[in-house]
């Protein structure tokens, strides 16, 4: 295991040291992997040692992600992992602390906590295992899945439209928006870094198949095959308008890398809270000594 101080050591950490001894129980093949194995790297290029992060998600196969670690791990509730990752980040500001996933459980039960996380500008890293399905449940429709997606909840098909989570994070104004494969591990590695050391709300979107009750024209290989690389394509990531332009081609084009990193990062919900404690502080260090209880309570009434 990473030495708790491997950083101040100035020893390098390795993706080994982020790996738990529980083995996974996803399905063969199922996109999940190449999520853990990505983070892995991402973490050791970090170098944070894992008693100084906290994983929190929600309930789903994806949210089973904490446990394959070794940082503090919380297997929350289903679509609550935001808000107590939000309190866990309050209470301690020192810890890194990352959030991870399914699309049911993020952008159904879950999606209202997403705007209030984005308009805190919670410190937090939030990665979300998109497989438009249900997998825990065993394969119904999820609020990604594409219109006409016939699942056991829907055998004539779905009549919704699906969620973009590109630009729901993106229209209530998250600072970092991202999206990867786990077919493309070194992208995706790459991804998170980035989103981890962005300061503020930092969301990636990864694609990750489900190859039981996903849609076999989007397993890995295809993926791979199918995936549009922004840098290739000239995308500019502080462009803004252009990123939710190309984030409206989700569904359509599997585009990876960083839609949006806000140049000019606006203060974090953290670093606000710090800056009105200190200020409280100070004016009660130089404010009039409080009045006594008989100061408040005079004898005449
Ligand atoms: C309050 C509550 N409602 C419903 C469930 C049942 N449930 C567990 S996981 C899940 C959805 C899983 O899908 P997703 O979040 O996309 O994750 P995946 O399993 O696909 O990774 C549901 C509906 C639950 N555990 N708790
Ligand atoms: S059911 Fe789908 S999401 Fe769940 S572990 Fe299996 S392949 Fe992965």
């Amino acid at each position: 295991m990473i030495s708790t101080d491997a950083t101040c050591a100035g020893t390098a950490a390795t993706p080994k040291d982020f790996k738990s001894p529980l083995k996974p129980i996803w399905c063969p093949g199922c996109g999940d992997y190449g999520v853990l194995n990505a983070l892995y790297r991402a973490l050791a290029a970090i170098g944070r040692p894992p008693h100084e992060i906290a994983f929190v998600s929600g309930i789903g196969c994806s949210s089973r992600i904490p446990g394959y670690t070794t940082a503090y791990g919380f297997n929350t509730v289903h679509g609550r992992a935001l808000p107590i990752a939000q309190g866990i980040k309050l209470a301690n500001p020192e810890l890194l602390v990352l959030v991870a996933g399914g699309d049911g459980d993020g952008f159904s039960i879950g999606g209202g906590h997403v705007p209030h996380a984005i308009r805190r500008n919670a410190d937090l890293t939030y990665i979300v295992m998109d497989n438009q399905v249900y997998g825990l449940t065993k394969g119904q429709v999820s609020p990604t899945s594409p219109r006409g997606t016939r699942a056991r909840s829907s055998v004539y098909g779905s009549m919704e439209s699906p969620v973009n989570p590109l630009l729901y994070t993106l229209a209530y104004g998250a600072g970092f928006v991202a999206q990867g494969i786990p077919g493309d591990l070194d992208g995706l590695a790459a991804i998170i870094e980035e989103g981890i050391r962005y300061p503020g709300f930092a969301f990636i979107n990864v694609q990750s198949p489900c190859v039981s009750f996903g849609e076999p024209d989007n397993q890995v290989k295809v993926q791979r095959t199918r995936m549009r690389k922004l840098a290739a394509e000239g995308h500019d990531p502080s462009n803004r308008l252009r990123a939710i332009e190309l984030a409206q081609d989700y569904g359509q084009e599997l585009y990876t890398g960083v839609f949006y990193r806000n140049p000019n990062p606006p203060p974090t919900h953290g670093s606000q809270v710090k800056a009105l404690q200190d200020e409280r502080k100070a004016l009660k260090a130089g404010a009039p000594p409080a009045l006594s209880e008989t100061d408040n309570h005079p004898t005449c009434c």
